[in-house]
């Protein structure tokens, strides 16, 4: 095969990787709490955003009632959150939110310019009515937090991988929240197909290489000799 040809292959496999996976990265909520012992107290919601979206006023954050499926008090732009730490190819936002509803069931929705990402329940599933999740389910997390939950606990995603909303995490009741940061035993890796990319430039690489070896000319081993 040609060298041109080859370099051309290459760089088809590059554009149709990096475009699926620029476009597959979606952001998500990581972490909450909601209820303790007492007072609630440290109530706050924890959002994985990826790198791409720059402008965090497109994420919406959407607090909803269980119980009628409406939204209550005011919804949060991903810009009133603080930014904490970044992870492969995510940054972790968090913000304070005092009078979380603590169920059963309520739910929290996530929506980029009005198309809901995530959107989930706690101490129960229930459908929303009106809102921007208005006709979708909120799963329930299956962790709920209550009077034996201290005052520094959460309920956030834990395991390996790079996809919260897509299933790459389980929900886990964890005794230590850490909004801003990655959850206890949260392993926030590249994406399978980043490392795909890598691949695929690496090949590119070679192929460029052993093209160009192989059209170099051998050099003449007689050449200067009488
Ligand atoms: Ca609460
Ligand atoms: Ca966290």
């Amino acid at each position: 095969m040609k060298r041109h040809s080859l370099h051309l292959i290459a760089w088809i496999v590059l554009l149709a990787v990096s475009r699926h996976a620029s476009a597959e990265l979606s952001p998500w909520i990581n972490e909450f709490h909601y209820d303790n012992t007492g007072t609630d107290n440290n109530e706050f919601v924890e959002v994985a955003v990826p790198l791409s979206i720059t402008d965090l006023s497109t994420l919406r954050l959407t607090l909803y009632n269980g119980g009628d499926g409406k939204p209550y008090g005011t919804s949060h732009l991903l810009s009133s959150f603080t930014a904490g730490e970044t992870h492969g190819s995510f940054t972790l936002y968090s913000k304070p939110l005092s009078g979380l509803q603590n169920g059963a069931p309520d739910g929290l929705s996530l929506d980029l310019q009005g198309a809901v990402v995530h959107f989930i329940g706690y101490e129960g599933g229930f459908v929303a009515s009106s809102g921007p999740a208005a006709g979708l389910l909120a799963m329930d997390v299956g962790r709920a937090e209550g009077d034996l939950t201290p005052p520094g606990g959460s309920v956030g995603l834990v395991g390996t991988g790079g996809e919260g909303g897509g299933g790459d995490f389980l929900w886990e009741s964890l005794s230590e929240a850490t909004p801003g940061g990655a959850n206890l035993g949260q392993f926030i890796v590249p994406e399978p197909r980043a490392s795909v990319l890598v691949a695929v430039f690496g090949m590119a690489g070679w192929l460029w290489h052993r093209s160009r070896s192989r059209s170099r000319p051998s050099p003449c081993p007689h050449r200067g000799r009488p």
